[in-house]
C-alpha cells in the first residue's frame, strides 16, 4: 500500500459485502477496521447468544473480506491494547495506519451516530458518513414522506414500498387485486397443529471459540449458550432462508399469531438476526418469497403477509425511529412508572404464557412477534411498566435487537408511549386473546375464564384497570369506544371488584434486582 489509506470501520450489524462504505473503495488504498468492543456488549447486558452471534458473524465476515482481497484490521475482544469503545479504536487505528480519511456507513443506532459525529474532531480527519443502502427507503425519502402527513400509517407507506420495489405488483395493480390479505391470516391453532422443527447450525471452530469467550467474559448476562444454533455465515443464513421458503412460508400467514408451548417458533422465519446484522438482504428475501407465490408453491395471503413485515413494517419502523429520536427513547405518554418485575428475567411466575415466553427467550434469544407483542408487551402495557425499562429488556434479550428496530416496536407498537404515532390503538387484550391464540392457558395456575379474584387470569382485571386509569387519554379514541362503553355499563360493584383485583395483583410484582439489564 503506497498511498495513505482510507479507514473503513465496519460495525457488527454491517456484515454485507455490498455495504455502502466499501462500494466506491479500492482494496489497495483501504483498511477495513472491525472492532470487538466491550462497550457494545455491555451498554445493555445483551443475551449471551446475541453477543456470540455477532462476534462469530463478525469473525466470519472478516475472513470473507480477506478472501475478497480486502485488508482487514480486526481487533478481537481479548487484544491487550483494546480500549473497549468504537471511538477510541477508530482513533487508534487512524494513527496506526496513518489514515488520510474515514469512510463509514451510517449506524443503526442514534447512540452510535452521536459517537461518529465526534470522530472528525477526535481524529483530525475528514469523516464521510454514507447512507445505508440495505434499506429500501433512504432516510431523507422517509422524512419527505412523513413531512406533509398528519397521520403516519404504515399501510400507506407499505403501498409506496410495493410500487417502488415492484414486489407483488402486476403492472400498476397489487397482485391478486388487494394490497393486504391480513383478513385471511392469523387463525388460532387447531389441535394437532405440528409446525416443523427449526433449522439450527452446529457451531464451527470460530463459533466455539467465541462461545468460550462469551462464557468467560459475559457469563453473568441473561440467557444461555447451550442451544446456540444461529447462522453466522452468509451460506448458513441462505440455507435457513431456503428451509423457511420450503417448509414454513406456505403456512406463515395462517398461523402467524398462534402460540404453542412445544413449538417456540411456529411457522416464523427466524431470519431477523441474519437480516439485521447483514447476512441476508431484505429485498432478496422478499423476491425469493414472491417467486414461491408466482410458481404456485405458496399462497398469496402468506407471501403478502410476509413481504409486508419486511418492506412494510421493518422499513417503516426504521424511518419512525430516526424521525422521532431522541425523543422516542424517553416518550411516556401514559406516565407508566412501574419497574419491570423480576420474573421477566427468571421466568419464575405462575403465569404460564409469560413463563413460556421467558423460557424460550432465555434458551434461544428469540420469541416470535405475538409472544413479544401480546404476551410481554401486553403485560407491560396493562401493568403500566416503565417504557425505558421495558425497552432495555427487549434490547438485551433478543438476538435481532438493535435500538432502531426494538425501540419503535416497544415504545410505539407495544406500549403506546408515543401517544399513538405508530399505532392508532393500543394493543391491549385480556386473557381471552391469549387463550384463543395459544395452548398456554390450559396448564396455567390461573383460570382464564375468571374475571376477578386470586385465581383469575391477571390479564382480565388488568385490562379494565388499564382502560380505567387511562380514560382521560384514551377515552375518546373511537377504536376503544366499544370497550369503554362495556366498562361503563358494568355495575359499580363489579367495576370496584375488578379494580381491586388488578391492584391486588400489581402489589405482588417484585421489581427486578439491579444489574440484569445494565451494570
Ligand atoms: P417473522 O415473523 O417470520 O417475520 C419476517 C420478518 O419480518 C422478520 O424477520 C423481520 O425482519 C420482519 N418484521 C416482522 N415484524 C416486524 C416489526 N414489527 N418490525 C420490524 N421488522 C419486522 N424485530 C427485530 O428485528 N428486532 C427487535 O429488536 C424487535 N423487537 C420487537 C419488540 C416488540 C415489543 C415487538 C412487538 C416486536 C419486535 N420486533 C423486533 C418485531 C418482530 O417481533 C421480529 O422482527 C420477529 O419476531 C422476528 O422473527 P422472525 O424473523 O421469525 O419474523
Ligand atoms: C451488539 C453488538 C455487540 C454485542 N458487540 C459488537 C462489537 O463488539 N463490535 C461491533 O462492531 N458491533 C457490536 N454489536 C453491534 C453494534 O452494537 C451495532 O453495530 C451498533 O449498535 C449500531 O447499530
Ligand atoms: Fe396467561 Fe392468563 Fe392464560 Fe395464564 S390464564 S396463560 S396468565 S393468559
Amino acid at each position: 500500500m503506497t498511498k495513505r489509506p482510507v479507514l473503513v470501520p465496519i460495525l457488527g450489524d454491517q456484515l454485507t459485502p455490498a455495504i455502502s462504505s466499501l462500494a466506491d473503495r479500492k482494496s489497495d488504498d483501504t483498511v477495513v477496521l472491525m472492532m470487538e468492543v466491550a462497550e457494545e456488549a455491555g451498554y445493555v447486558r445483551h443475551h449471551q447468544a446475541k453477543i456470540a452471534l455477532i462476534l462469530s458473524a463478525m469473525r466470519h465476515f472478516a475472513d470473507e473480506l480477506r478472501a475478497g482481497g480486502w485488508r482487514v484490521d480486526y481487533i478481537a475482544l481479548d487484544d491487550r491494547a483494546n480500549t473497549g469503545t468504537f471511538t477510541d479504536e477508530v482513533l487508534r487505528a487512524a494513527k496506526r495506519h496513518d489514515a488520510r480519511g474515514i469512510q463509514v456507513t451510517e449506524p443503526g443506532e442514534w447512540r452510535v451516530r452521536r459517537m461518529m459525529d465526534g470522530w472528525a474532531q477526535a481524529c483530525g480527519l475528514r469523516v464521510r458518513v454514507l447512507g445505508d443502502t440495505r434499506f429500501v427507503c433512504p432516510l431523507p425519502d422517509f422524512y419527505a414522506w412523513a413531512a406533509p402527513r398528519r397521520e403516519l400509517r404504515m399501510e400507506w407507506f407499505y403501498r409506496d414500498m410495493r410500487r417502488h420495489t415492484g414486489l407483488l405488483m402486476d403492472g400498476e395493480e397489487p397482485a391478486g387485486g388487494r394490497w393486504n390479505f391480513d383478513a385471511e391470516n392469523r387463525s388460532g391453532p387447531p389441535p394437532g397443529l405440528n409446525p416443523p422443527a427449526p433449522m439450527t447450525f452446529v457451531p464451527d471452530a470460530i463459533t466455539r471459540d467465541v462461545i468460550d469467550l462469551v462464557r468467560a467474559r459475559f457469563g453473568h448476562h441473561f440467557g444461555n449458550l447451550d442451544h446456540f444454533g444461529w447462522p453466522v455465515t452468509r451460506a448458513d443464513a441462505q440455507a435457513l432462508l431456503e428451509r423457511f421458503l420450503a417448509e414454513r412460508l406456505p403456512l406463515f400467514g395462517q398461523w402467524q399469531d398462534a402460540m404453542l408451548s412445544d413449538h417456540d417458533t411456529m411457522f416464523h422465519a427466524l431470519l431477523s438476526p441474519a437480516i439485521n446484522c447483514g447476512l441476508l438482504d431484505p429485498v432478496d428475501v422478499c423476491r425469493r418469497a414472491e417467486a414461491e407465490y408466482r410458481e404456485g408453491r405458496a399462497p398469496l395471503a402468506a407471501v403478502e403477509g410476509f413481504i409486508r413485515q419486511i418492506i412494510g413494517w421493518r422499513e417503516y419502523i426504521r424511518g419512525m425511529y430516526w424521525l422521532d429520536m431522541p425523543g422516542m427513547a424517553s416518550a411516556n405518554e401514559l406516565n407508566a412508572t412501574r419497574p419491570v418485575p423480576e420474573f421477566w428475567w427468571t421466568g419464575d411466575t405462575p403465569m404460564r404464557c409469560i413463563a413460556q415466553t421467558v423460557r424460550a427467550t432465555r434458551d434461544n434469544a428469540y420469541a416470535h412477534h405475538i409472544q413479544r407483542l401480546m404476551v410481554m408487551g401486553n403485560f407491560a402495557l396493562l401493568s403500566g411498566l416503565d417504557p425505558a425499562q421495558v425497552a432495555d429488556w427487549f434490547l438485551a434479550v433478543y438476538a435481532d435487537a438493535y435500538e432502531w428496530v426494538e425501540l419503535p416496536n416497544v415504545a410505539g407498537m407495544a406500549l403506546h408511549a408515543d401517544g399513538g404515532r405508530l399505532a392508532s390503538k393500543p394493543y391491549a387484550a385480556s386473557g381471552a386473546y391469549i387463550s384463543r391464540m395459544s395452548d398456554y392457558c390450559g396448564d396455567c395456575a390461573y383460570n382464564v375464564k375468571l374475571k376477578t379474584g386470586p385465581q383469575a387470569c391477571p390479564f382480565n382485571a388488568l385490562y379494565w384497570h388499564f382502560l380505567d386509569r387511562n380514560a382521560s387519554r384514551l377515552g375518546r379514541n373511537p377504536r376503544l369506544a366499544t370497550a369503554y362503553a362495556t366498562w361503563r355499563r358494568m355495575s359499580e360493584d363489579k367495576r370496584a371488584d375488578t379494580l381491586a383485583s388488578a391492584e391486588a395483583f400489581l402489589m405482588t410484582l417484585e421489581p427486578a434486582a439491579p444489574g440484569w439489564a445494565r451494570a
